[in-house]
């Protein structure tokens, strides 16, 4: 066949325009980008979970090499009753991770939250006694140890235990077990689960510096008493002026002193955030969505909105990399902005803006920012 010259100009055009068509192809994979200073991952909700031609997942097979339940390993969605077990979402979850060779987060063994009444009642409906309640706990561990743990290897043993001024949360467990609740916990996971498990701690608002001191002091006292604990991780669940990258690093900084990993488990960014609509006020998740309060509800950002949430994310991964010898994983907690938990809290139906890929399932202007962030390091 004879090229002529007007079909080689076609199909240059053709194929140009297939080029800049198809973003997939013309940006560095977020894997890649940090390849050699972290894991990076994302989670998988339920609507991923139930439809396998989610179009998650081919953002996740590009950019992650690391996946989190968003809730399909929780002890309400796993085990609603005493004897109802709901285990196709992590069997699911599982299977999906082993076959694409993802590291896989179990989140989470305990927590005091997505927890159900019956956990910490007796037949009759009487709280049960501190024996019985980590007698459950211990039959909660076998149970995962049993059907994730030979490919499930990093599980957050514990959510949220810890307050803001460093006491013990008084948590049904709490209540129930007492203060060495997080301990006997760990205990628990250490006796049930293989020893090639990483074990993590995992709270929310950890640069606050009472709990900050806290889990310090928490992980240096697993230590002196053998029990085993591989991990510190701080969810991320951040604003647009909260926390300051000063205080972001500083903890890090004082968890290295454990000589353990920070594995930042739940990383987003509320761009509509509370103070700008809210104030203090305490019943806001009591409040409507108005014009006001949900500014963008066609899920486009004017450019100057974009620019701003790109900076923070810039400011944040520059922090981040600046760190990458005590960070293990960077997890983001959801893939696109359609799927963010933040469109539901604190307000029920806000159209908000978090995560690094939009409501087309394209890389945000953060996004790249974030890559040509991670190129500088
Ligand atoms: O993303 C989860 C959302 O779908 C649930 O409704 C919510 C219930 O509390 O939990 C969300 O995930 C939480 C995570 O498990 C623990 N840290 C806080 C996360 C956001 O609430």
């Amino acid at each position: 066949m004879t090229v002529t010259p007007l079909a080689l100009a076609t199909a240059l055009i053709v194929s140009t325009t297939a080029m800049l068509a198809d973003d997939s192809s013309s940006v560095t994979p977020l894997k890649d980008a940090f390849d050699g200073k972290f894991l990076v991952g994302a989670t998988l909700n339920g609507w991923m979970l139930s439809d396998a031609d989610h179009p998650a997942y081919e953002l996740i097979e590009t950019h992650f090499n690391s996946v989190s339940p968003a809730n399909a390993m929780k002890w309400g969605p796993m085990n609603p009753s005493l004897d109802e077990y709901e285990l196709e979402p992590a069997d699911t979850f599982a299977a999906y991770g082993a076959a694409q060779g993802l590291d896989m987060i179990g989140h989470t063994l305990f927590w005091h939250s997505q927890t159900p009444d019956w956990v910490f009642e007796d037949e009759e409906g009487n709280p049960l006694t501190r024996e019985a309640l980590l007698e459950r706990m211990r039959e909660r561990a076998r149970m995962m140890a049993a059907r994730y743990a030979d490919r499930v290897k990093t599980w957050d043993v514990v959510n949220e235990s810890i307050e803001s001024d460093g006491s013990w949360r008084k948590s049904k467990f709490q209540q129930i077990i007492g203060d060495d609740f997080t301990e006997q916990a760990f205990r628990i996971a250490m006796e049930e689960l293989p020893s090639d498990c990483v074990f993590l701690y995992n709270d929310y608002s950890m640069t606050d510096e009472g709990r900050r001191d806290a889990v310090v002091a928490m992980a240096k006292d697993f230590q002196a008493k053998g029990i085993k604990i591989d991990g510190i991780g701080m969810q991320g669940h951040w604003g647009m002026d909260f926390p300051d990258t000063k205080d972001i690093a500083a903890s890090f900084e004082a968890y290295a002193s454990t000589g353990l990993k920070v594995h930042i488990t739940e990383l987003d960014i509320d761009l509509l955030g509370r103070d700008r609509f809210f104030g203090a006020n305490v019943d806001i998740r009591k409040i409507e969505v108005t014009e006001e309060n949900n500014p963008f509800p066609d899920g486009k950002l004017p450019p100057e909105e974009e620019e701003r949430f790109a900076t923070r994310y810039a400011e944040i991964f520059d922090t981040l990399l600046k760190h990458s010898d005590t960070i293990e994983r960077v997890t983001f907690w959801g893939v696109t902005d359609q799927d963010s938990w933040l469109n539901f809290f604190p307000v029920r139906g806000r159209t908000n803006f978090a995560l690094l890929f939009n409501r087309e399932n394209e890389p945000k202007p953060a996004f790249h920012r974030v890559v040509e962030t991670a190129k500088k390091h």
